[in-house]
């Protein structure tokens, strides 16, 4: 299976192979993952198996592409929110989703890759990104909906990384839940506005639902048996919960929201069961899934174009930006 991880090369100097590592290596491996696993927080200076390192630099540079794809379905409404109050909100919105793409390439960096590395792996088309941003934003509905459906399924896959082990990560991921909380409401504030409107206002809110729910439900990824990364990064401490129990956690929370909205997901295996605790869900359309990450979504193409035009439209602030660095030195640097 494709796996972005074989595309990611070993970013440290002088990184051995993990598969031939001595023997006194593979014992501060052994010790390394006790300690990771019991909940001790490993620090950008501490040591860490090469294979840590890597699979960390691969979730942590994901999360912040999808930030800043992320960006993309919303700034198309910047321009016909429907009245200044909205506008105002989604414009703050974008700026904070921008500013968590930020926080996540500044601690990937701590791993040792360069910014400009994981850039062009995204450019190139390499680098992997949540899946949810390759659908189109249709209605002022959707902007509702990516915030109640998206940011709350993005709520509950990473509030338990605020625990992961590696620190860098974990501290961003903190501020960014906070952010995020917020965002969930905003957007389920403007769809009640919406729900409480016209009987066509009504029907904008159900027809977006309908388009969003099953995307929502493939952002937790595979399901558990199907997760080839979920074994080691449980072991390690960075996944806490796996994508099934999350995505469940998910459906749960959604169906009693639903309820206040007054709407209903387009699932009709969609029921309680007692027995378990939780509601049952339908089977998940696994092939759309691998064909939207592939690259064959129905929007792929236009958000890689749109962010390598951004790129490239960037270059002269880029440039600007080195200029002035290098006739004002910040006074840290000036001392050292
Ligand atoms: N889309 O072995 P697993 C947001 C890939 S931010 C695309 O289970 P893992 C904020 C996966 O990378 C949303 N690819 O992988 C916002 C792997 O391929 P690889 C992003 C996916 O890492 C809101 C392969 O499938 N959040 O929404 C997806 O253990 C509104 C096998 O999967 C994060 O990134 C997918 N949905 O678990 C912004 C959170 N799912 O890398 C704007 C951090 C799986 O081996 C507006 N990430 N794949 O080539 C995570 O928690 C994990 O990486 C998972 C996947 C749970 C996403």
């Amino acid at each position: 299976m494709y796996t972005q991880s074989l595309d990611i090369p070993s970013p440290a100097e002088g990184v051995p192979d993990p598969t031939a590592l001595p023997l006194d290596e593979l014992a501060r491996s052994a010790a390394f993952n006790e300690r990771a696993g019991s909940g001790e927080i490993v620090e950008a200076k501490d040591w860490m198996p090469p294979a840590y390192r890597k699979t960390l630099i691969r979730q942590i540079s994901q999360h912040a592409h999808s930030e800043i794809v992320g960006m993309l379905p919303e700034g198309n409404w910047v321009t016909r929110a429907p009245s200044l109050k909205r506008k105002t909100i989604l414009l703050a919105k974008i700026q904070d989703e921008g500013g968590h793409g930020l926080y996540l390439y500044a601690a990937a960096e701590t791993l040792g890759v360069s910014r400009d590395e994981l850039q062009a792996a995204l450019h190139s088309g390499k680098a992997k990104y949540s899946s949810i941003f390759n659908y189109p934003t249709l209605t002022w509905a959707d902007i509702g909906v990516v915030g109640w459906l998206v940011d709350g399924a993005a709520i509950i896959n990473q509030v338990p990384l605020c625990r992961c082990s590696y620190g860098p990560y974990a501290r961003a991921m903190v501020r960014i839940c906070r952010e995020e909380s917020f965002h969930q409401r905003q957007g389920f504030d403007s769809l009640l506005a919406m729900m409480q409107g016209t009987p066509a206002q009504r029907a904008m809110v159900q027809d977006a639902v309908n388009r969003w729910w099953w995307p929502v439900l493939m952002m937790f990824g595979p399901h558990d048996k199907d997760s080839q990364n979920s074994e080691l990064s449980t072991k390690w401490g960075i996944k806490r919960i796996s994508n099934d129990d999350l995505r469940q956690q998910f459906v749960d929370a959604a169906m009693a929201q639903s309820e206040v909205l007054g709407v209903s997901f387009p699932d009709p295996h969609l029921q309680w069961n007692a027995a378990r605790g939780h509601y049952d869900f339908g089977p998940i359309d696994w092939a759309e899934f691998w064909n939207v990450v592939n690259g064959h979504g129905p929007c792929n193409r236009e958000r890689l174009q749109a962010r390598v035009a951004a790129w490239e439209e960037g270059e002269w602030v880029r440039a600007a930006a080195s200029a002035y660095a290098a006739k004002h030195p910040a006074p840290a640097r000036a001392a050292a």
